[in-house]
């Protein structure tokens, strides 16, 4: 008999859904009209669940899993997983971790170059056809360049140091913070936040998904300053969105680009609106070759738990 998987969002990537129902009886929650009879009907028989990374699992669904043996999550960040009572309970609790580094560094350097460079906001010009009706220079405001402007990293794990080496190969020096000094780097550590943004062009937030929240608030935004640009590709809520909207409309900072946001897939009307400001919709890390990437080792942690082994990439086993 196949064991039970239940998953809680779609995995975009067809050979390894169709691995998933080779192995395992799957119960794809997202595709059921009653989410909650279903879990009644079935929650008995699940002894591994797929979710995101930013989506997680609530407690109160694990409560009703009393057979589950793993959380293999599709993604880097747990915070979304109570991940103290899975230890309670003994569940590993698994990530894709190192999986997506390139990906999001990548939408990192997107985000900056085209937050900088107006590519947004000049594709809805051209498409707009107003390019033939605004045909002089001064139509369009000047851009900023990237190549050699100061960055600063928020975070430097993974993603920052990929993030870090790529803005170093257009020139730019770095500088990052942390909570404590990263030993074997080049990069120049700035305990304090506010300082780092102070001395940065373009700060750019890779920090882990934990529980941390409104890191970059007013006063961080105020000391990036008019000329300065954000860039967010870790989590939302480590930006104080309403400080950042007001900082954005009094022209406090620059221009923003943000992959991520505190209530998605809710993004702050007020942003809408602003041609400084590029958004994407948590996309970081969806390619084809990264997301297949995953859900490979989400096969693995899967079939490693229900091996009664301890996954490779657990975080709590
Ligand atoms: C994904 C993420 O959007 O890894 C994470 O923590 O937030 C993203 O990579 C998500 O996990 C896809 O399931």
């Amino acid at each position: 008999m196949k064991p039970h998987i239940l998953q809680l969002n779609p995995i975009l990537v067809p050979s390894i859904n169709a691995r998933l129902d080779e192995l395992y009886t799957m119960h794809r929650l997202f595709e059921q009209a009653d989410p909650d009879a279903y879990i009644a009907t079935h929650g008995a028989a699940v002894r591994g669940v797929i979710t995101g990374g930013h989506t997680g699992i609530s407690r109160a669904l694990m409560e009703r899993l009393p057979a589950l043996e793993v959380v293999a999550v599709n993604g880097v960040g747990t915070d979304a997983v109570d991940l103290a009572y899975a230890r309670s309970r003994g569940l590993p609790v698994t990530g894709t971790f190192g999986a997506l580094t390139e990906d999001v560094a990548d939408m990192a350097l997107g985000l900056l170059l085209a937050t900088c460079r107006h590519l947004g906001a000049v594709d809805r010009f051209v498409r707009g056809g107003l390019w033939p009706k605004f045909p002089q220079p001064g139509a369009l405001p000047l851009a900023r360049r990237v190549s050699g402007m100061r960055v600063g990293i928020v975070g430097l794990g993974r993603v920052g140091r990929a993030v870090a080496e790529r803005v170093g190969a257009f020139g730019c020096p770095v500088r990052y913070t942390d909570l404590r000094e990263m030993p074997g780097v080049t990069w120049a550590f700035e305990a304090d936040l506010v300082q780092l943004a102070r001395d940065s062009d373009a700060l750019i937030v890779c920090a882990a998904a934990d529980q941390a929240r409104d890191l970059i608030d007013a006063a961080v935004l105020e000391a990036l300053g008019p000329r300065g640009f954000l860039i967010n590709v870790a989590r939302g809520r480590l930006v104080k969105e309403a400080d950042l909207v007001r900082a954005l409309q009094e022209r406090r900072i620059a221009g923003a680009g943000l992959d991520v946001f505190a209530d998605e897939p809710n993004v702050p009307p007020a942003l809408l609106d602003m041609d400084n400001v590029v958004l994407q919709a948590h996309r970081a890390s969806a390619t084809e070759e990264t997301r297949a990437a995953m859900g490979r080792m989400v096969l693995d942690s899967l079939a490693q738990a229900l091996a009664g082994e301890r996954p490779v990439h657990s975080l709590t086993t």
